[in-house]
């Protein structure tokens, strides 16, 4: 069975050429010059004349049906995995967890029988680890070596949820040193966050905004510059901050980058484009829908325009969403009269390719970078690279034939996202997914889709093959 997407121009992370690509199965078979392209009998054929061919975008940062601040991200694998397939993701590495007090293999089990046979794309799995002792640093080698999850994420955040010491955080990291695997940071000083918060409401600031007032910029910086330290301090552990937001956060992954550190860093669209004053600080509690740890930054301050040049200068290596919808009825609404009740989260599973575009058509972000951040980098960051994040021969055939002249209006009547709001209301954004492939099966043509849950398979992942 031949699929051939013709007439395109291809995107690589390295640049732009017209090419055709045939697709055998669930593989690229090749790609060739549009003069050179061998008659293929009975090929089905994408037109692709005026548009981009990109590998499918890689979303390393999900979490579906996350049990969370009193209630469940409101996506659950099969309407999230449907929505990202909308917006031209094709993989997802979603975030299992183990609860403090859980076994990290009980955990494990629980996403396992959440994802398996309902998800429309691929994915895989990082591990939270909610209590670090000798029993889940044990387990951490068992999930390298035997269920392909090789990176592990911390938190310096949420005491009493998910929260690490510093004590915790340096025995993971040395145990991630001696296994390969990747250490994700949730870099924000929890402790310092939490006496600011009841200040706050002792004080009877209750509105949404006072949820970004009381995580500062430098409780971020603070964070990232302790967890680049502890990793340092265990070896040279291969560190990936998550969620970065701050400029000053921005800076120390920068420094220790220079240093030739393997130090990684993502953002997310919600970083650069929402801001506190503008979504946080709209009127009465509209600013709960834009709650999210880290928070949205000041925009009187520069935090925007760094993580643009972070992101062309490789010191943000990966845009992920951080993917954590709550509904506003019901969800984000058990935080009316306490900011700190409100469930964070922000959807956009679905939006990241569009939007990280719009900064192509601004002029911010070449055409390859956006490849590259979206696909390439995460693949190969997370162990799956090249099977997913490449067009070449051999690679799955994960496709998105991408409409430059298209245009997308995002609101909540369009997106697939189980959610009943948009972070991004009216946002209009030039360019659009024109069709997207997955494993050779094509799940969106026409505005229309043709996928079925069950499609998508578990990805066990090899080591990092980004490092330094
Ligand atoms: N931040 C969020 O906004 N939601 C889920 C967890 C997190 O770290
Ligand atoms: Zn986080
Ligand atoms: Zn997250």
């Amino acid at each position: 069975m031949y699929l051939l997407i013709k007439g395109g121009t291809v995107v690589t992370a390295t640049g732009a050429h017209p090419a055709d690509v045939l697709v055998e199965g669930e593989r690229i078979a090749g790609l060739f010059s549009p003069d050179s392209t061998p008659p293929v009998e009975g090929a089905q054929v994408v037109d692709a004349s005026g548009k981009y061919v990109i590998p499918g975008a890689v979303d390393v940062h999900t979490h579906m049906q996350l049990p969370f601040g009193g209630t469940s991200a409101s996506d659950t694998f099969e309407t999230g995995t449907r929505a990202a397939a909308f917006g031209g993701t094709t993989t997802i590495v979603d975030f299992a967890v183990q609860r403090t007090g859980e076994r990290i293999p009980d955990g494990l089990a629980a996403w396992h029988a959440k994802a398996d046979g309902n998800c429309h794309i691929d994915y895989g799995f990082h591990m939270i680890i909610g209590g670090v002792d000798d029993e889940s640093l044990k387990a951490m080698d068992s999930l390298v070596d035997a269920e392909g999850i090789s990176s592990f994420k911390l938190f310096m955040a949420y005491p009493g949820v998910f929260y690490s010491d510093d004590g915790q955080i340096l025995r993971a990291m040395q145990k991630a040193r001696d296994n390969g695997s990747m250490i994700m940071m949730h870099a924000e000083n929890g402790i310092a966050i939490d006496v600011l918060i009841g200040q706050a409401l002792a004080r009877g600031e209750t509105d949404p905004i006072n949820h970004g007032l009381t995580r500062p910029a430098e409780l971020e910086a603070e964070a990232t510059r302790r967890a680049i330290s502890l990793a340092q301090v265990a070896g040279d552990t291969p560190l990936y901050i998550v969620h970065l937001s701050a400029s000053q956060a921005l800076e120390a992954v920068a420094a220790a980058r220079d240093t030739g550190r393997n130090v990684f860093a993502e953002t997310c669209p919600q970083y650069l484009y929402l801001t506190l004053e503008d979504q946080l600080g709209a009127p009465g509690f509209e600013g709960a829908k834009w709650v999210c740890s880290t928070p949205l930054r000041s925009k009187h301050e520069p935090h925007q325009r760094d993580l643009w040049r972070g992101l062309r200068t490789n010191d943000l290596a990966v845009v992920s969403t951080d993917h954590c919808p709550f509904c506003f009825r019901e969800q984000k609404e058990l935080g009316i009269g306490d900011f700190s009740k409100i469930p964070n989260g922000i959807g956009g599973v679905e939006h990241r390719v569009d939007l990280l575009y719009q900064g192509v058509v601004d002029g911010k972000l070449s055409l390859a970078r956006w490849v590259e951040t979206l696909a390439t980098t995460p693949a190969r960051m997370f162990g799956l690279y090249p099977r997913k994040g490449v067009l070449a021969p051999g690679s799955d055939a994960d496709i998105v034939v991408y409409d430059p002249n298209g245009r997308t209006r995002i609101s909540v009547d369009t997106h697939h996202m189980n959610m009943d709001h948009s972070a991004y209301e009216g946002y209009e954004i030039a360019g659009k997914v024109d069709a997207v492939i997955s494993r050779g099966t094509v799940l969106v043509a026409n505005n229309t889709f043709h996928g079925h849950k069950g499609h998508g398979r578990y990805l066990p992942r090899g080591l990092s093959t980004y490092l330094l």
